[in-house]
């Protein structure tokens, strides 16, 4: 009947158009046949009322209406932040009530402060050596141990850890000696990368950390990659990624969390939000929330922690751990903290912030919060103090000498580990720079093999 009328209403379009009795018997009959559509919308519209015409149901998902035409977000009120999560006070005593869904063990807690008493030993002594000329860069984490240390006690030996480069507690709370490091910075024979990377880019195969990139985010996109070869291989671990919030406003990070969450995979992303990003404030990396504000927006559970309490950063990143394996989605912590030292050995940061604020600061070292825990739980005394840090002390001294006797990789080595066989441009490459390290004896460092 419809396909009827419509053909008889056509008039355009090479058919032939209506006339006389014809015209006036179709116009009356379209007029019936356009109540009766309207009748037939209002009846749906009411059905769809009587429903609920009270949200829009959208292929991304559903959202309610509003009669009011305002808006949300525009720049961060500081009156509403997301609370930062802390267990201890800043003079390490416990915070009433805190909220501690995972018990951590008196083992596993003097652990934690031996590696940061370690961790402290190395960055003190590794950066006067820098200083001295014995190798070419340090940077140390001074101000930031509980949130390396704290985290690294929280993740399995079988989870796949990827840093951006001032996390040196992690790998070393996972195995890597003080040895190892050494022989990093002077890149020597021992060091895995062969002297090809700067100091301070470790990485460990067996200890399932990756070797360190500096070029900021890069990490991001890979580790949450490693993270979704895990969900398909169905193994017991998570992907974890370290950044700091200045390498947040790459664009990796934002393709990071999003794949992340879109792909539903475990992983924790550890933003060190401490406070600068070389001279650049954090002020001027964002206007929102800082970090932890921006998981919401990505649809991923996030939570912000007092990155100076180690105790708090440990179950903070268990009860990460536990949402991401359980529910096979990502969580992103922010850990508030403060970059206690320079940028490093390169950077002198009293030329762009006050002495105040960096002394203040200083007063507050996560460090001795948690040694003052320990004592007050019976677990630590001033007298192993003393002897924790002169042993570390002596460990780190005879770690730079042996490493600085060491010698270096060959300079073959450059062109070495890429390919299978090294291809013919790469062959002659080589023997151009044999030729001229041997016309040129300077220009090659004399402590390095030149075959
Ligand atoms: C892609 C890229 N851009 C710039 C740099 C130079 N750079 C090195 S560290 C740094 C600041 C990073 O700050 P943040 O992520 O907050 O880490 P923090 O040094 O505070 O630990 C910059 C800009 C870089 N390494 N890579
Ligand atoms: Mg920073």
């Amino acid at each position: 009947m419809l396909a009827r009328w419509g053909a008889a209403l056509q008039g355009a379009g090479g058919r032939p158009a209506l006339t006389g009795a014809w015209r006036v018997a179709a116009a009356a009959a379209a007029a019936v046949h356009s109540a009766s559509l309207a009748a037939a919308a209002a009846d749906g519209a009411a059905a769809a009322a009587s429903k609920a015409d009270d949200h829009m149901d959208f292929p991304g998902g559903s959202v309610p209406f509003t009669s009011q035409l305002s808006m949300v977000g525009g720049s961060f009120s500081p009156r509403d932040p997301i609370p930062c999560y802390r267990t201890l006070d800043s003079a390490g005593r416990e915070v009433p009530d805190a909220h501690l869904p995972h018990d951590l063990p008196r083992e596993t807690a003097v652990r934690m402060y031996e590696t940061m008493v370690k961790l402290q030993t190395v960055d003190t002594i590794f950066y006067e050596a820098q200083r001295q000329g014995r190798f070419s860069f340090y940077m140390t984490s001074s101000g930031e141990e509980a949130t390396a240390i704290g985290s690294a006690a929280a993740l399995e030996p079988q989870d796949v850890v990827f840093s951006q480069y001032r996390e040196q507690g992690v790998i070393m709370y996972r195995g890597f000696s003080v040895q190892d490091m050494a022989h990093q910075c002077f890149g020597n024979w021992h060091e895995q990368g062969k002297g090809r990377q700067m100091p301070i880019h470790y990485g460990s195969r067996d200890l399932n950390f990756h070797t360190i990139s500096s070029t900021l985010a890069t990490q991001l996109p890979h580790a949450v990659g490693a993270g979704y070869a895990i969900k398909m291989d169905n193994r017991p671990a998570v992907s974890v990624a370290y950044f700091g919030e200045g390498a947040s406003s790459e664009g990796d990070f934002h393709a990071a969390v999003n794949f992340a969450a879109t792909l539903s995979v475990p992983i924790i992303f550890i933003c060190r939000n401490n406070g600068w990003a070389i001279s650049t404030p954090a002020t001027d990396q964002y206007r929102g929330d800082g970090i932890a504000g921006r998981g919401p927006g990505y649809g991923i559970a996030s939570l912000r922690v007092d990155g100076g309490d180690a105790r708090a950063v440990y179950c903070a990143t268990k009860e990460a751990r536990r949402v991401a394996t359980e529910q096979q989605a990502p969580v992103l912590i922010e850990a508030m903290s403060y970059r206690s030292g320079h940028h490093s050995t390169s950077d002198d940061s009293s030329r762009y912030r006050a002495a105040e604020e960096m002394k203040a600061w200083r007063a507050r070292d996560p460090v001795t919060r948690f040694q003052l825990w320990l004592v007050q739980q019976g677990w630590w005394s001033d007298e192993q103090d003393k002897e924790a840090r002169a042993a570390a002390r002596s460990e780190v001294v005879q770690a730079l000498a042996a490493a600085q006797k060491e010698p270096k990789p060959p300079l073959s080595a450059m062109f070495t580990d890429v390919y299978a066989e090294m291809p013919w441009h790469l062959k002659e490459q080589y023997e151009e720079v044999l030729a001229h390290v041997r016309a040129h004896p300077d220009a090659c460092p004399a402590d390095i093999p030149i075959r």
